[in-house]
């Protein structure tokens, strides 16, 4: 059994260890705050369940987190990764699991939906000002740590084969989310064409709880949770702050009578967005930034219902149903995504005409 104050000893801190304890609310990696006599830090384990080379993921950060750390002053505006106490940058323990440190951003919160206008403006400019600095990092100097990682077709295959396989029996309980989730297959391959968009350096987990505000001012401070930072598509990363921001409810609220998509959320959003990188972006990417959004929430509600029927073996979940729960939510909010369609369009095409 690995004790989380062990190995917080193999890395380069303050002593003494005060206490360790569970932090956060990620559904993948186990996180830690741990207090020491002068300053808090963060623990985690990287779940090589979901990242094979965590190597790569730990490549990938240390390169990320130097390239903006380079371009900020104010040591909470970016993450700063704490050495180990042979000046490696994760230590590997004797079960074979992974961790590394972050120094911890005093002062922060962590937004979830429901969150308000202003709120989802500066999570925009937050998302906007971490795309404008990682535009001059180019993207081949990253691995793709999780290849397909934003992959619809794949998922959608995924979930078929689940169905097929049926490992649980849970199949047969779940035909109408299985039936809704596969109507949108046709937008599953919004971005087959390698063409209409640049590859770049992107989050992959842009939820809005992953851009860090300051507690007292509401101003975004940094973006975190770097470990799906690889080669990827702007505008999932847009998609991510739309489904987990732009929406009425928490993604695993399982009153769907409270699952609504929410405009004024989405206009606040892309207004903060383009307004920071709206002159970086591409026209391929000013053109998708609604596929995004349902590009992204289709993808939670396809990964969701296949956890769900593969028996909860991918999302830590807190009830039985959680998984399910998450789809369900997903869904509805993916529908109702779906019939503002016409509306998010004139929306972008009035916030891009203003940004030109
Ligand atoms: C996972 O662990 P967390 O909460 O940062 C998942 C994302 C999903 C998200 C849904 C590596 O992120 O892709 O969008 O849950 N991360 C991974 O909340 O699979
Ligand atoms: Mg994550």
């Amino acid at each position: 059994m690995t004790i989380p104050a062990d190995i917080a000893a193999g890395f380069q801190l303050p002593r003494p260890v005060l206490d360790v304890r569970r932090f956060g609310s990620g559904h993948v990696n186990d996180t830690y705050a741990v207090t020491t006599g002068s300053g808090r830090f963060l623990l985690q384990r990287i779940n090589t369940r979901a990242f094979a080379h965590p190597d790569q993921v730990m490549h990938n950060i240390v390169t990320v987190t130097a390239h903006l750390g380079a371009t900020v002053t104010d040591p909470r505006r970016a993450l700063h990764l704490i050495p180990t106490v042979d000046g490696g940058w994760w230590h590997v323990d004797d079960a074979g699991g992974w961790w590394r440190m972050y120094a911890f951003i005093e002062g922060s919160a962590e937004l979830e939906a429901p969150v308000s206008p202003a709120e989802m403006r500066r999570v925009g400019a937050g998302l906007g000002a971490f795309l404008v600095q990682l535009d001059t990092l180019p993207a081949d100097r990253l691995f793709t740590t999780i290849p397909a990682f934003h992959d619809e077709p794949r998922y959608v295959a995924r979930l078929r084969a689940a169905v097929a396989a049926d490992p649980c029996g849970r199949a047969a309980g779940v035909a109408d989310e299985i039936a809704h989730a596969l109507a949108y297959e046709t937008a599953s391959h919004d971005f087959d064409d390698p063409a209409l968009m640049p590859l770049r350096v992107t989050h992959n987990d842009a939820k809005v709880a992953n851009v860090l505000v300051d507690a007292a001012t509401g101003e975004p401070l940094c973006v975190v949770d770097l470990d799906t930072v690889q080669p990827g598509l702007a505008v999932n990363d847009v998609g991510d702050a739309i489904r987990s921001g732009a929406a009425s409810a928490a993604e695993d609220d399982p009153d769907l009578a409270h699952v609504r998509f929410v405009p004024e959320l989405f206009e606040a959003f892309l207004t903060g967005y383009l307004g920071a990188c709206g002159a970086v972006l591409a026209p391929g990417e000013l053109a998708h930034l609604r596929h995004g959004a349902r590009m992204m929430t289709l993808e939670t509600s396809l990964r969701f219902l296949t956890d769900h029927i593969e028996g909860d073996v991918y999302y830590r979940i807190d009830r039985a149903g959680h998984n399910l729960d998450r789809a369900r939510n997903q869904l509805a909010l993916l529908d109702d995504i779906q019939a503002h369609w016409d509306w998010m369009g004139g929306v972008i095409a009035r916030l891009t005409d203003a940004a030109r």
